[in-house]
């Protein structure tokens, strides 16, 4: 019933998963040796923390077809599409129209393929909190995603993809997105302002992103694509210390749960997280937390990257499921 899953895979595991024509989406969390061209290699260039060395596969129901439509790679299965589009700054402190041209090729690839509704992205690029032209990286960036957003959706407010964006440390914008032939319905946290709500505090343009989009697979298979998610209630960071501010994160992810789970007849799980965190800290703690809190122990990539905000030190994004048994 559910057009697609993902997995997180040992990196030994995958050599050869490419090979594999229901493969939809292949993601490195570093550089490989030689860059890989096919459309459903990607990567997120962030160290992984703990030791391991993971892949991440989505893993299709139906077979896959490939290729490359204005500059935005993409492999499709007729349910769902993943898209990547990778761009070089051409300026430091261009990020602003660069966004928003990434954007607008996204979605005329993704119209274009029959596959409208961008249900969530995710977005990388360095030098996050980085002032260029008196004006944060990351707000440059929310500027022209939001000039892109508003020009391309009818219904700004609320039809919003969930969304995280994240710090890296080379260089090039990349986006990474999945699309649907049918649209998915945004989820809003209680506990938080949404941040298109944002005040002006933090930038010229409000992020434009849904805390969650919950897609319906058959009337009882349900997805969540969860977007990245901080100690932040209301609109204002909580919390100095670390672990603070990852107990209430998770009550923003509990919240969040519990909010999509009014709409659906079977209980939402999570199923995969990330976590985004600034330093290397003692996982196995972190880990703990995250069970206890969550009542569920998905498996979890922990990766070492700057947050949106200078004084967040941890986010986590993910995906939950609710299926009928
Ligand atoms: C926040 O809640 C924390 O700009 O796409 C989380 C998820 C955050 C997505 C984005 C930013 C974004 O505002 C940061």
């Amino acid at each position: 019933m559910f057009p697609f899953q993902v997995v997180y895979r040992d990196e030994t595991q995958a050599a050869r998963a490419l090979d594999d024509e229901r493969v939809l989406a292949l993601i490195r969390f570093r550089e490989p040796a030689a860059p890989l061209i096919d459309p459903r290699s990607g990567v997120i260039p962030l160290p992984e923390l703990g030791g391991s060395s993971t892949v991440e596969v989505w893993l299709s129901a139906r077979p896959v077809r490939v290729g490359v439509t204005h500059g935005v790679s993409h492999a499709g299965n007729d349910a769902v599409l993943f898209l990547q589009c990778r761009l070089d700054e051409y300026a430091p402190d261009a990020l602003q129209p660069l966004t928003a041209m990434a954007y607008r090729r996204l979605f005329a690839a993704a119209r274009e393929l029959g596959y409208p509704h961008l249900l969530r992205v995710w977005n990388y690029f360095p030098a996050i909190n980085r002032e260029c032209g008196g004006l944060e990286r990351y707000r440059a960036f929310c500027a022209g995603r939001h000039q892109a957003l508003v020009a391309e959706l009818t219904e700004f407010e609320t039809h919003l993809p969930a969304a995280c964006a994240i710090g890296t440390d080379e260089p090039g914008l990349r986006l990474y997105a999945l699309a649907g032939r049918t649209a998915g319905i945004q989820i809003e946290n209680p506990r938080q302002t949404s941040a298109f709500h944002y005040p002006r505090q933090y930038g010229p343009r409000s992020p434009s992103f849904s805390r969650a989009v919950l897609k319906a697979w058959g009337e009882r298979h349900h997805h969540l694509y969860i977007s990245g998610t901080a100690s932040i209630v209301g609109h204002a960071s909580q919390h100095v210390d670390l672990m603070a501010q990852l107990d209430e994160t998770l009550f923003n992810l509990r919240a969040l749960l519990a909010q999509a789970n009014r709409l659906t007849p079977e209980p939402l799980r999570p199923a995969l997280l990330k976590v985004y965190c600034r330093s290397d800290l003692d996982l196995a703690a972190l880990r703990q937390r995250i069970v206890q809190a969550l009542d569920a122990d998905p498996p979890t990539l922990f990766l070492q990257a700057d947050i949106c905000r200078r004084e967040l030190l941890i986010e986590i994004e993910g995906l939950a499921v609710g299926s009928a048994s």
